[in-house]
């Protein structure tokens, strides 16, 4: 990189200002229109311009990744339009079906974007965690890449809780490869932030264990508190409130000295007057904007300094301008603002732009493409690894009596002997126990960046808390939206470091809501993971509503690219794990397993062979076949359908329902979301599951969990169908209490049946 000469960087800032600018106005004005309004954010790009540049331009390494702040995003584009990774033509199609997001999405621009970033806080996080993924891949014989994870976020989007649930983090303070760059310009989409703010978020950050650095003021108004009397200005500036120094940027010139110099109870600062004697109107206007966030001079030595730190993560607090070189500089309401064509005219001839040549980037032979061209690449994503192998079979045995849950300790502790265990992380917030991760963890140790003593090492313990660097297990604090964002950082190393991990969280199913913006960030950037939700519904009877899940399973149906099974049966639970990890492995799709404490009799399960393995996989299989009974017939045939923990009560029910001269099937429902997923193929697998003899069959669908999840059952084979389920909040009381109570009981499941069957 050669020596930064400023005034280039300068006229690079400008013209990335400008092309932002004038892209949204040309996504607004230049395009056919649905009556919908384009958008764009005008605004706060030109708030971060001074740092993007400064950061694209003159400070990025090839092993640095950026989660860009979401709002600069036409900054960001212009940006990678002038270092050469876009053309015209895609700032052009800024907005459009296939084009340039509105927002960073690594998916949809994987040429430019590293991660993903547009729900306030998300990115962020998750970009963190990324310094996370790279230490614990370093840690364990991996390539230490990207190296380097900036973010840069604005002044409010801090006010979202996660990101101090992240910060709260112990191992985070210790991420020395993380910096964040906040564009404090005192403005969020409907207001001036309250005064507090700014220096409440210093103070947060220090208390996190972050290095903090702030850049309140520019050179020029620093130049100006160093002459004598100067100390007036900057104290009266720094007392100033928020409201009142974004007035300030907006009073006509001529009113700027008048406002500086009268007090709250309407005197006049005479020193403040003679220190500002010799400042012209415009002068002064233009001084009382001189922010730390748009010195280039500052800002570099800023981002040089957060670099030498390595011990703990950095944070630079830059105070910017929202709408900065913009007709809507600090006005309050400037977040939606789009310049109208007149306000574009003259920022033509601010900007020296001649008509027509609107798009020019840097002509060869500039000093702005001479200097670019010196610039180290940016980075960019290494090819994915050949696919991590994952076994067949791994020789376990289950008790007669057992739970998915208990199944799924079994299956990882099994995992955890084979060298495909050397690629799984696991990662709970604070509910590794009793989501049966203990064995894996007395197997595989705990993860921090550093060896710690284990206080109880000569007591007996059932759980051996051993923590170093090569443990695989990540415990994290009570945060769910940490967890997925872990696994969102941890999900996505093949694609970002070229090293695959099989990342496993686990958490109570209840809480899934709880976490599930960031589980659908976490998908929605490509991460691939697996989630172990257990205990789930009300079969955890006693534990009370609060901790039962009702709506999960329509969640699981609902979120893209990741598969929701909830098996009935241990082997099962084993066979799905197994083809989950070969899917993230094969960077398909997650999973999301929805287990349960219910104890259920094995033998109850069909033989383990190749074709019932598949149909588990495949969404289902028939448990129970009535047409096997001698004198079946349809008319006296009901068809019913099971998910999970109460596939129990539909035994007993079929069990009855033969007794009393009807002909029940049962269907085990293992995954309610291929089943419905699979309803678009040409031939779908629910149709294989019933025979053309059944046509008119109706059906009976339960579950532990809302009653619709398997409601399109019916539709879909179009007969009649009662789906029961749990359709309201849960409560306390036994097992049985519960499932006669929500009517997913034997008896439920019988009644429902008979209503056909008269
Ligand atoms: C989770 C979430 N809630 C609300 C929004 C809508 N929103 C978009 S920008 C914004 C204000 C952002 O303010 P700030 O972070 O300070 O950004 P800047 O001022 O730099 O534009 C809000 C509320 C969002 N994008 N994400
Ligand atoms: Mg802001």
């Amino acid at each position: 990189m050669a020596a930064i000469d400023l005034e280039v960087l300068e006229r690079i800032q400008r013209r990335v200002l400008w092309l932002s600018a004038w892209m949204v106005h040309h996504a607004n004005t230049a395009r056919p229109v649905d009556g919908l309004k384009v958008g764009g954010h005008q605004a706060s790009s030109a708030s971060s311009v001074s740092l993007l540049t400064a950061l694209y331009f003159a400070t990025l390494r090839p092993t640095d990744v950026v989660a860009v702040k979401a709002h600069a995003s036409p900054a960001f584009y212009a940006i990678q339009y002038l270092r050469g990774r876009l053309g015209v033509e895609d700032l052009q199609a800024l907005r459009t079906f296939g084009g340039l997001q509105a927002y960073p999405s690594r998916r949809k621009n994987p040429g430019v974007v590293d991660l993903s970033t547009g729900s306030m806080g998300l990115g962020a996080v998750a970009a963190t965690f990324g310094g996370l993924a790279t230490r614990y891949l370093l840690d364990h014989g991996g390539a230490a890449t990207p190296e380097r994870f900036v973010v840069m976020v604005g002044d409010a989007e801090l006010d979202e809780g996660n990101v101090w649930e992240a910060l709260g983090e112990e191992v985070v303070r210790r991420l020395g490869d993380v910096l964040w760059i906040v564009d404090v310009n005192r403005q969020s989409l409907d207001r001036v932030v309250p005064d507090a703010r700014p220096t409440q978020l210093a103070e947060m950050f220090r208390a996190s264990g972050w290095r903090v650095e702030e850049l309140r003021w520019g050179r020029r108004l620093h130049a100006l508190f160093a002459r004598p009397g100067g100390e007036r200005l900057q104290a009266r500036l720094q007392a100033m409130s928020n409201v009142e120094y974004q007035r300030l940027l907006r009073v006509p010139a001529g009113g700027v000295r008048k406002a500086l110099m009268t007090d709250a109870a309407g005197g006049i600062d005479g020193a403040l007057d003679r220190l500002l004697a010799d400042v012209s109107d415009d002068a002064l206007a233009t001084l009382v904007a001189d922010v730390g966030g748009h010195d280039l001079g500052l800002i570099l030595d800023a981002y040089a300094a957060a670099a030498q730190e390595r011990e703990r993560p950095s944070v630079i607090l830059a105070h910017t301008i929202k709408g900065w070189g913009l007709p809507f500089a600090g006005d309050p309401l400037n977040h939606t603002a789009v310049t109208t064509a007149a306000q574009m005219d003259e920022l033509r001839r601010v900007f020296g732009v001649t008509p027509g040549d609107e798009w020019a980037g840097f002509a060869p032979g500039t000093p702005e493409a001479a200097y670019i061209r010196t610039l180290p690449p940016l980075f960019s994503a290494p090819p994915l690894p050949a696919p991590t192998e994952i076994p067949d079979e791994i020789d376990e045995t289950y008790p007669d009596e057992t739970s998915t849950q208990e199944a799924f300790g079994r299956v990882l502790a099994a995992l955890g002997r084979q060298p495909v265990g050397d690629a799984l992380v696991t990662v709970s917030a604070d509910v590794a126990v009793t989501t049966h991760l203990a064995g894996w963890m007395n197997r595989k140790g705990i993860y921090y960046p550093a060896a710690r003593p284990d206080p109880f090492a000569d007591t007996p313990q059932a759980l051996r808390w051993r923590e170093g660097p090569r443990g695989q297990h990540v415990e994290i604090g009570i945060a769910e939206h940490d967890l997925f964002l872990l696994l969102a950082a941890l999900g996505l190393t093949a694609e970002l470091s070229g090293q695959t991990l099989l990342p496993i969280g686990t958490l109570y199913d209840p809480f899934i809501t709880r976490g599930l913006d960031a589980l659908y960030h976490a998908l929605y950037c490509g991460a691939r993971f697996i989630v172990v939700a257990t205990p789930s519904g009300v079969t955890l009877a006693p534990e009370g509503g609060a901790h039962q899940s009702v709506i999960t399973p329509g969640i699981g149906v609902a979120l893209p690219d990741i598969a929701y099974y909830e098996p009935a049966f241990a082997r099962e639970v084993e066979w799905i794990l197994l083809a989950g990890l070969r899917a993230v492995a094969e960077r398909r799709e997650s999973l999301y397993l929805r287990l349960s404490t219910a104890p259920v009799d094995q033998r109850l399960a069909p033989p383990a062979d190749d074709g019932h393995r598949g149909a588990v996989l495949a969404g289902g299989y028939r448990l129970i076949d009535g047409r096997v009974t001698e004198g079946w017939h349809p008319e006296a045939a009901v068809h019913l359908f099971a998910t999970g923990a109460v596939v129990p009560q539909a035994i007993v029910a079929a069990q009855r329902l033969r007794e009393q001269g009807a002909f029940p099937s049962l269907f085990v429902v293992t995954s309610p979301d291929r089943l419905y997923r699979g309803l678009r193929e040409p031939r779908p697998y629910l149709e294989t599951l019933v025979g053309a003899d059944e046509e008119d069959v109706p059906v009976v669908s339960v579950l532990d969990g809302h009653s619709h999840v398997l409601a399109f059952l019916g539709g879909a084979l179009g007969v009649p169908q009662l789906a029961l389920g749990v359709d309201s909040f849960g409560q306390s009381g036994t097992r049985q209490d519960l499932y006669r109570h929500y009517g997913i009981d034997a008896d439920a499941i019988v009644g429902a049946a008979r209503t056909f069957l008269a």
